[in-house]
């Protein structure tokens, strides 16, 4: 350990650690800007600055380690000046918009320049030359909003290794974009949104498509139902002030109803009909031979990067499409029958963690209802938005049941929402489909947690399976490279995103590493309260197969709710 003193406290800390952290583990908190613990530490904003004892010049404390007999003084009035005039000159290019922004009041710049006292903006300077890129489906792009903090560069370089933006240009004229500034909508890009989540302005943020859904809910001749994906009951009481984790699944019920939604239905309920097409799938490829190790095909960022950057892996992919396009499918089919509505007339929205979900639902092969089957994917934080716009206070509702039959599910459809969740709901399944019996636990720990990559042996009595499970895209290239390489798996879960759904880029704001272990709590004890906890269970789903759809990949099945890659 290493011994320095900070403001004249004596601190230990682990040699390599910053002074930052240092800092922070003595309870000084220092501010800063550009800093995201293990992902973008690069000094790059210079807010972090403080002065150390012989140094020439103050220092950025994020890439400062500490050393033996460091003196650090973290709040001087030569460390405050500077601090002010770095954020002031940041400030001095960035549109005065704060009162219209859609990141007001949950800006970290704004935070900042609160708590550092500033009170007017003594530089009024030239502004950026770049217009906003709306050519993506899923994020807008403002540069003019964009602090160069290099947080979306890492995210995206690092974490997810996609590498799909990148600073351009140089000097006044940077701009954080794709190569040869290319519309964000043509490159490499997945949709993901982590670069969103850490955004700390509104430089990148998602599509809005309220307006969208505001309209179809005022026409008389819609009938608007809803769907809501497993991770979003976790996540969005954080938007009105509960602790992250917070399970809240009747009041999001409650408060869709009282925004006029016809029918409140679950995500979950078509995550239960995923394990009986998939399951099935796996169980096929098992035994009548085919291409092994199957991948999950559930999250539309994860099929966007292997479609770019592993297109000859494409066979491993499950052919079935996600939950969210398994419910439009049937929301216009199956649904319509049965309540007697012209399936032109219904109108099919999304609360999504996701911001790629908006991609998915726009992808072309989406139609298979003879309709977009999705009409719109709004993110937790849209729907966030949308509630308080209607005045609806979300901590005081009461909690409410989702509607029949697409509102019925098991707590196996909601661990979709967490990493590992889809592997441990399609064992449940598979495990008693091949031996006939239940499995001894339903809990499979092996496959749970935050750890990059899991892998986990099932005895099917007899067949032992071999399963892994990535989270973050970084985690998935790993994997893949694995399975190139010649390692043997029978079936692999890959979510895009850190986490799962539960890290999604659309959801609110901040998500980091502690909040997401939270809101994974949160599905695992949702999944416990839950009356059934195997898909095969769910009686709605069984009723779907009776009355509409015959069996597991059958006709029907192959026609509605699966799909096909593009390389
Ligand atoms: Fe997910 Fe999904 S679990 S991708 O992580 O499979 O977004 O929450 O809705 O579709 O169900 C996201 C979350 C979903 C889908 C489900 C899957």
């Amino acid at each position: 350990a290493v011994n320095l003193t900070i403001d004249g406290v004596q601190v230990q800390a682990q040699a390599g650690t910053s002074v930052l952290e240092a800092a922070k583990q003595a309870g000084i908190k220092i501010p800063t800007l550009c800093y995201l613990e293990e992902i973008n530490e690069v000094g790059a904003c210079r807010i972090c600055l403080v002065e150390v004892q012989g140094a020439r010049t103050l220092q950025a404390s994020c890439v400062t380690p500490v050393a033996e007999g460091m003196v650090v003084r973290t709040n001087t009035p030569a460390v405050r000046h500077a601090r002010k005039l770095n954020l002031e000159l940041i400030m001095s290019n960035h549109p005065q918009e704060c009162l219209s922004c859609p990141r007001s009041t949950n800006c970290e710049l704004q935070q900042l320049a609160a708590e550092l006292g500033i009170t007017e903006l003594r530089f009024a300077g030239e502004v950026s030359p770049y217009e906003p890129d709306l050519s993506s489906p899923s994020l807008v792009r403002d540069p003019r909003k964009c602090i160069l903090c290099r947080r979306c560069v890492s995210v995206c370089e690092k974490v997810q290794q996609v590498n799909a933006i990148a600073p351009q240009e140089r000097g006044f004229n940077t701009i954080v974009a794709p190569a040869f500034l290319d519309p964000l909508g043509s490159a490499a890009c997945v949709n993901c949104g982590q670069c969103a989540l850490v955004c700390p302005t509104a430089a990148i943020h998602e599509k809005d498509q309220t307006a969208q859904v505001w309209a179809a809910l005022a026409d008389p001749n819609k009938h608007v139902v809803v769907q809501t994906a497993p991770a979003v009951r976790v996540s969005i009481g954080e938007m009105f002030g509960l602790e992250p984790g917070s399970v809240v699944t009747g009041q999001l019920v409650a408060a869709l109803r009282r925004l006029g939604f016809d029918k409140v239905f679950d995500t979950d309920f078509t995550a239960d009909l995923t394990i009986m097409e998939e399951g099935s799938e796996l169980i096929k490829r098992l035994n009548q031979g085919g291409t092994l190790p199957l991948i999950t095909s559930c999250s539309p960022g994860w099929i966007k990067f292997i479609e770019h950057f592993y297109p000859d892996m494409l066979p491993h992919l499950s052919t079935c499409k996600s939950p969210q396009q398994m419910f439009g499918a049937l929301a216009k089919t199956y649904y319509a029958e049965k309540a007697g509505i012209d399936p032109a007339n219904i109108f099919v929205v999304s609360i999504m963690p996701c911001t790629a979900k908006k991609f998915e639902a726009g992808r072309e092969e989406m139609q298979d209802s003879g309709y977009q089957d999705v009409d719109v994917a709004l993110t937790t934080r849209e729907l966030g938005k949308m509630l308080k716009e209607a005045g609806i206070d979300f901590s005081v509702l009461p909690e409410e049941n989702y509607d029949d039959p697409l509102g019925i599910s098991t707590g196996a459809g909601v661990i979709f929402g967490s990493t590992g969740g889809v592997m441990e709901a399609a064992l449940r399944t598979a495990y008693e489909l091949v031996t006939g019996e239940a499995l001894p636990s339903l809990d499979l720990h092996e496959v749970r947690g935050l750890e990059g990559v899991k892998e986990a042996a099932v005895d099917l009595k007899g067949t032992t399976l071999k399963v892994a499970v990535a989270h973050g895209l970084g985690n998935a290239r790993e994997i893949l490279d694995r399975v190139v390489a010649g390692e043997q798996y029978h079936f692999i879960e890959i979510m895009c995103c850190p986490g799962g759904c539960i890290g999604g880029g659309g959801q609110p704001i901040p998500t980091n590493k502690e909040i997401r272990e939270k809101r994974s709590a949160g599905i695992y004890r949702a999944d416990l309260a839950m009356p059934m906890r195997k898909s095969h269970d769910n009686p709605a789903v069984q009723a779907l197969y009776k009355e509409f759809l015959g069996e597991p990949l059958g006709h029907k099945s192959h026609a509605l709710l699966h799909t096909s890659y593009t390389a």
